[in-house]
């Protein structure tokens, strides 16, 4: 074996879902570490994060830690320690929902706040989620990308009912942090529909996930 073709050690990236509640941050985190929705992850006192490996085009290895804020709210005490050390942050809203589009601004001035004595600020993304229900879309595309204009974030719309995007998404920002550029094809091929799953679990169903593979698992902080 040449040495091009050995394995790299896994380069490691920390990525935190920002917004406000309802949005879909914790779908959107299950659907990307899971290809699962609307399964019966509780929303837990502590911080969750997910682990999911991928590999970007030229055989990169990445593990990529997802972090779910879970219920904190902007200002939450826990936040600033949530986002310090984030390489990429994902401003997550509801399309349907102006509020939360609204409000992003002031989770951005959370995420300027929280890296404020840190050199390296994290590569924003600004998520437009729920575009299942693009009939229902109360924020328009132009205002979403004046935002992303003014502040330099990468723009994304997905649905994590569906699976729309969402690979794309975190693969895209990952490329972005990491440097890499995807040509068209490798974007393409990520584009895929997940279908979204109809089972509805039964509310007193306390099943937590076991990990779902090697390469995906979930991690609680208390
Ligand atoms: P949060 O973690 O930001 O608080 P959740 O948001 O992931 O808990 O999602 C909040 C609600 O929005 C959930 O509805 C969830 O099913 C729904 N949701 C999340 N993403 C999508 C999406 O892409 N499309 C649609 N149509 N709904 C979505 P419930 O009713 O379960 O509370
Ligand atoms: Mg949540």
């Amino acid at each position: 074996m040449s040495d091009s073709e050995e394995e790299s050690p896994d380069r490691q990236i920390k990525l935190v879902v920002l917004g406000d509640g309802t949005s879909g941050k914790t779908s959107l985190a299950t659907r990307f570490a899971q290809e699962a929705f609307g399964k019966q992850y509780k929303q837990t006192v502590g911080l969750d994060f997910f682990l999911k490996r991928i590999t970007l085009p030229g055989n990169l290895n990445v593990t990529l830690q997802v972090w779910d804020i879970g219920g904190q709210t902007i200002g939450g005490k826990m936040l600033d320690k949530y986002i310090y050390g984030a390489q990429g942050v994902l401003l997550v809203y509801d399309i349907t929902n102006y509020q939360s589009f609204e409000n992003l601004e002031d989770w951005y001035n959370m995420v300027k706040k929280a890296n404020e004595e840190s050199e390296i600020q994290p590569l924003v993304a600004l998520v437009g989620n729920k575009i299942d229900l693009e009939h229902m879309r109360t924020v328009k595309t132009d205002k979403h990308q004046r935002f992303c204009q003014e502040n330099g974030f990468s723009s994304h719309f997905v649905s994590a009912k569906t699976g729309d995007s969402v690979f794309l998404c975190f693969q895209r920002i990952t490329a972005d942090i990491l440097g890499i550029k995807l040509n068209k094809a490798e974007m393409e091929q990520s584009q895929h529909v997940v279908r979204a799953e109809l089972v509805k679990y039964p509310e007193e169903d306390n099943q937590h996930y076991s990990t779902a593979n090697c390469q995906s698992k979930i991690c609680s902080v208390q």
